[in-house]
């Protein structure tokens, strides 16, 4: 595809277009984002009030990132949607209402269509473009962006805002290709309406996403069979419209909101680490679970993901709901979490969803007892049976945190690639930067809080850091930055034994990498408390931890 006008029209801050290694013409550019999600919106705002040029590049036809290709029924926030909004400008609060307490997925991919034509950004996008390979050139000290239509530019800065969850995992079950029926990926769901009206369904998995989606396609479908391998903790949204009320609550408690981000607060309300409640407060919070809070409520409880016997209280209360809900004691017992702390794997927040099973039409399967043997023309094989049906959901994850960076080709100094840097595991500095990539930045990293705070601050505050970073350099003629390898091993070591001080290593989850076979199971969000304060230290002692050099130079 050829470069859209709009892009043409902010390139080459830095020159006319150099001659690439192939003997193209490379336009030139400040800065590449890849991705047009939440993080590379923001960052291509951000970088063009910096007065840098940009261009982004994006996979999808439009923004949104995930919530573009998240469109299964029930695709919804699972923290209510005043948080999961930018704070980062008033116009825009006083231009956007959202209309529930937790957004369905077409009104959030509203709100970014909004931010885009607010701002004026797509017109710095390319989209149905993918970036193939990101290489950096020592000489030059810029890096040389390629895309799937094999168009090069090059940037000096490069910034990856290619989300968390944003690579589906292949339906690999034995047999899938020979499906006759209609096949369905949650995280990669038609563009039109999809009718289950009629039809026999089985859905794999239960996570978020079939957690979510099933009791809408119930609602349609004459049958519907799940197939469980690991039942989850849900808790319910008790979803509703936000009241004029709420919307002044929040109103006024925004600017303490924003101060308080801004200072290195959680934008979550978790309790320090250590509080010791008393033991009515720890009822209470666990009882609030139910409250419709979702995951609010469950970071509220203390300690939850660092002792135990909390966690086992907090597990049974969770327990019990399912046993009071789900009227066929068997499938109740079927759907009861186990065996893995509750929060250590992401929980959920649903809509109806053990009810759901209360249904004649809807069916559980217990892959522990009977495992899926193969998919078949005409559906899904198990141990002991054959379960015919005219479409599979497949809801089986993602490769997260990694997926989409090692999917692309990115080599740093000496030619080296990302994918074998972190073939044990990804390391980072601060989850935002990689030593031996200079000048290449990663909006919510592994290594940084990501996932398991509010992704919409936690990508706010990556782009400040990013951008302030670029202003430090562009004001000290200083060509490039990048992690020092000393720095980014103790920051690994730390981010391991903060994890390792909490319940998260002991459940087999997609923030261990252990739902995707062969990927190294190490634990990739940062758990640790002041993470924003400490990326701030880092910036005010001149990048501490981090190498410049100016261009040319070597590090
Ligand atoms: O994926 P998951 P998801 N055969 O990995 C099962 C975010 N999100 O898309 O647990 C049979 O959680 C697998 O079983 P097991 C949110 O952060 C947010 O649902 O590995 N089953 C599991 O049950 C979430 O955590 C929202 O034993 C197979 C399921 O598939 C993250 O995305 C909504 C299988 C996968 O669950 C991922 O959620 C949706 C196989 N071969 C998602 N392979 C919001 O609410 C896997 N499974 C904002």
């Amino acid at each position: 595809m050829a470069k859209t006008a709009e892009a043409a029209e902010v390139q080459n801050s830095t020159g006319d277009g150099t001659a690439n290694g192939t003997g193209e013409q490379a336009s030139t550019y400040d800065m590449v984002v890849v991705g047009a999600g939440f993080g590379g919106l923001y960052q291509v705002q951000r970088a063009r009030e910096a007065g840098l040029s940009v261009i982004g590049f994006e996979a999808g036809a439009d923004v949104g990132g995930t919530w573009y290709w998240n469109r299964y029924p029930g695709a919804r926030c699972d923290i209510p949607s005043l948080l999961y909004s930018y704070t980062w400008s008033d116009d825009l609060r006083e231009t956007w209402r959202w209309s529930e307490k937790y957004a369905t997925q077409p009104e959030i991919l509203d709100y970014a269509r909004h931010v885009a034509d607010r701002f004026d950004l797509r017109r710095h996008f390319q989209f149905d473009t993918r970036v193939a390979s990101a290489v950096y050139d020592e000489d030059k000290a810029e890096w040389l962006v390629e895309t799937d239509t094999g168009e090069t530019v090059r940037a000096r800065f490069c910034v990856m805002a290619t989300g968390c969850l944003s690579v589906p995992k292949a339906p690999d079950i034995e047999g899938a290709a020979s499906f006759k029926g209609t096949i369905y990926v949650t995280g990669l769901w038609p563009h039109e309406k999809v009718s289950f009206a009629g039809q026999r369904v089985a859905v794999i998995g239960t996570g978020s996403s079939a957690i979510q989606s099933l009791p809408l396609i119930a609602a349609e479908a004459s049958a519907v069979t799940v197939f469980q391998r690991t039942p989850n903790y849900s808790l319910p949204a008790l979803n509703r419209e936000i009241s004029d009320e709420e919307r002044a609550v929040f109103d006024a408690f925004f600017p303490d909101y924003k101060a308080a981000l801004k200072a290195g607060a959680s934008p979550l309300p978790i309790p320090p680490v250590g509080y010791q409640p008393t033991e009515e407060e720890l009822s209470t919070s666990i009882a609030k679970m139910w409250n419709g809070d979702g995951l609010i409520s469950l970071v509220m409880i203390p300690n939850l993901v660092r002792d135990a016997v909390t966690n086992a209280r907090a597990g049974d209360y969770v327990r019990e709901q399912v046993k009071a809900i789900v009227k066929d004691p068997e499938v109740a017992e079927a759907l009861t979490p186990r065996g893995f702390p509750i929060g250590a794997k992401r929980a959920c927040v649903d809509t109806d969803y053990y009810d759901t099973f209360n249904q004649p039409h809807v069916t559980l399967v217990d892959l522990r007892k009977t495992p899926i043997a193969a998919i078949t023309p005409t559906g899904v094989r198990t141990t002991v049976a054959d379960v015919e049906v005219d479409a599979i959901v497949y809801a089986v994850g993602f490769d997260a945190m990694t997926g989409a960076l090692n999917r692309m080709d990115i080599r740093g100094r000496g030619g080296r690639a990302l994918k074998e840097v972190w073939s044990e595991g990804p390391k980072t500095y601060l989850g935002v930067a990689v030593a031996g990539f200079p000048n290449l930045f990663l909006v919510t990293g592994p290594g940084s809080p990501s996932v398991l705070t509010n992704m919409m601050t936690a990508i706010e505050q990556h782009v400040d850091w990013i951008t302030d970073a670029i202003g430090y350099l562009g004001a000290r003629q200083i060509g490039a930055i990048e992690p020092s390898g000393e720095a980014q091993e103790a920051w690994v070591a730390h981010v391991n034994e903060e994890a390792d001080k909490t319940l998260f290593p002991q459940a087999a989850s997609w923030y261990l990498g252990a739902n995707v076979p062969g990927k190294p199971r190490v634990f990739m969000p940062y758990v640790g408390e002041g993470y924003k304060i400490r990326c701030d230290q880092v910036a005010a002692a001149g990048y501490e931890g981090f190498v410049l050099s100016r261009r040319g130079e070597a590090a």
